[in-house]
């Protein structure tokens, strides 16, 4: 069989993935093994990738496997528009919002055939099956034991030739309930772990036959969740002088200690992100991290002293949160003095604590194509939900006002008379002067780590050359 495998995504906006869908890898891996012809096409990491309608002329597919994401629903219905007036394939729907929404999805018969949940073995099993259906059929899978899943297979990807970055999991699954986040619905709150000697082949392998890898990129949900396997395989990584750099995401404060820095620090790490998500005690508790804010200045101290740049993920308008308690973020955010502030916008997952909180206390009102972050030239994104207490006006405020007064934002002269125009119309040149030093600071350290960065990539990319010849 044929199969089309694609991430949907906006052909105009720059590369948002640093790589080809981790997933559609995995389940490429699976169709292959059972013997049938796979292309994927990621249009979030290539953009520039030909058009859909290319790829159904030049490889008639069997049929069409889509991921959804939440955030980009107006191009995935935008892409199965395309499919359905090229060709008679079913399409099969799988990823995260198909996952969370299967049922509005297959009343209103968006695709043919509806994954939910991790698919790795269901969707090698399910092949022959899948045909054009009157009635979308759902099928959910069990969270595989992750002995069973295949090496990801990058190889049918378009563009996987140029990645740079090279994404593992460890693990899979996420034990913590903070209120806000959907993880748990996707990949259980039973963390499975790999062996970590096929891990670290996988990374070997991938380093050996990609010339174009500058970094390794852990992914995992709660990658130090066990924090003795997570420093065994730091020791590991470290023995087998592969040459790269890691990327590590998703840290918790209440799970790093100064051993683990060390070793992350031998890696070749340069920077450390973790969630803050809010200054205010009231809001944080509500989130219910299972960490307190005492860890996580404690965190973000020991971070700094080891010499890692620092950077923090904040949430604006959280259950509970007021424009009063957001202060207290960004009075945080300003006495961490970190290299750069994630400002996300909160968004109702469906399923969450935090959704349920804002269907009895305050109103949603929009379901797809929502984006949680401030854009890098201060592009507020809409707010998907409000409430009584902080109504849906005042969160675009508060979000660019914590971007202004915390300095995070590019100071690009060929922004400048957008933020201009923005500042003024919302009278908020106070936040940006208030602001402004911090933003000095910020973008003058990114430009010189940026800097240092590219002349130690070259330095690396040329050690690379030498071992390739
Ligand atoms: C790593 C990661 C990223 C990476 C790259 C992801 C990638 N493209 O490979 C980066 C940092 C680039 C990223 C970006 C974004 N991410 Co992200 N990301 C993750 C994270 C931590 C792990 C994803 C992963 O690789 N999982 C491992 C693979 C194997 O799982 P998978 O991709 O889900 O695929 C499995 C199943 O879903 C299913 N499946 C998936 N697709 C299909 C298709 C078919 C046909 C079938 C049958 C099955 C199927 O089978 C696969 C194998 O089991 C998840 C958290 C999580 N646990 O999901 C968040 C997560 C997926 N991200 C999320 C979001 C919001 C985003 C962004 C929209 C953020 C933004 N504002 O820009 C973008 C969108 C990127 C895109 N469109 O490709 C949300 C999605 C929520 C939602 N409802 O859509 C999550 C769940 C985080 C969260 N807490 O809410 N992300």
């Amino acid at each position: 069989m044929n199969i089309l495998l694609v991430n949907p995504y906006s052909a105009d906006a720059p590369a948002l993935a640093p790589w080809p869908h981790l997933g559609l890898a995995i389940l490429a891996a699976r169709a292959r093994e059972h013997g049938h012809e796979v292309r994927v096409v990621d249009y979030a990491f290539s953009p520039g990738a030909p058009p859909i309608d290319a790829w159904l002329s030049d490889f008639p597919p069997d049929f069409c496997g889509l991921t959804l994401y939440t955030a980009h629903m107006k191009e995935a219905r935008k892409t199965i528009r395309e499919i359905r007036t090229r060709t008679s394939a079913p399409i099969v729907l799988g990823g995260p919002h198909a996952t969370l929404n299967a049922e509005s999805l297959a009343r209103e018969h968006l695709g043919d055939w509806i994954f939910r949940g991790e698919s790795d073995r269901l969707f090698g099993e399910m092949i022959p099956r899948i045909s054009p259906e009157t009635e979308t059929r759902v099928v959910t899978a069990e969270p595989p034991d992750l002995s069973t899943v295949p090496i990801p297979d990058f190889g049918p990807a378009f563009g996987s030739e140029t990645m740079r970055t090279y994404p593992v999991q460890l693990s899979r699954g996420c034990p913590f309930s903070c209120n806000f986040c959907s993880v748990k619905l996707l990949s259980t709150r039973v963390v499975r772990y790999r062996d970590l000697q096929v891990c670290l082949d996988e990374i070997a392998e991938a380093v050996r036959t990609r010339k174009s890898l500058r970094e390794i990129r852990i992914v995992d949900d709660c990658p130090t969740c066990r924090m003795d396997n997570f420093k065994t395989f730091l020791r590991r990584y470290r023995d087998q002088r592969l040459g790269l750099p890691l990327h590590i995401d998703n840290l918790r404060a209440d799970r790093i200690d100064g051993e683990m820095l060390d070793l992350i620090k031998d890696i070749g790490v340069d920077h450390l992100c973790i969630g803050v998500e809010s200054g205010n005690r009231a809001v944080f508790d509500e989130i219910h991290k299972g960490e307190t804010l005492e860890d996580i200045l404690a965190a973000a101290r020991l971070i700094k002293s080891k010499g890692f740049r620092l950077y923090t993920c904040f949430v604006v308008g959280l259950p509970e949160a007021t424009p009063a308690a957001e202060r207290d973020s960004i009075r945080l955010a300003k006495s961490l003095r970190p290299d750069w502030i994630y400002w996300n916008l909160f968004q109702p997952h469906k399923g969450t604590a935090a959704r349920a909180w804002f269907e009895a206390h305050g109103r949603i009102f929009a379901e797809e194509n929502t984006n949680s972050l401030m854009g890098l030239k201060l592009t507020a994104a809409a707010p998907p939900c409000d409430s009584p207490e902080f109504p849906a006006e005042e969160r675009i405020r508060v979000h660019l006002t914590a971007s202004l007064e915390t300095g995070a934002y590019w100071l690009n002269p060929l922004y400048i008379p957008g933020y201009i125009r923005l500042i003024s119309s919302r009278r908020l040149w106070r936040s940006f002067f208030a602001g402004l030093p911090s933003a000095v600071r910020i973008n003058s350290n990114m430009l010189i780590h940026k800097v240092q960065a590219a002349r130690a990539a070259r330095r690396a990319s040329r050690r690379r050359a030498k071992a390739f010849e």
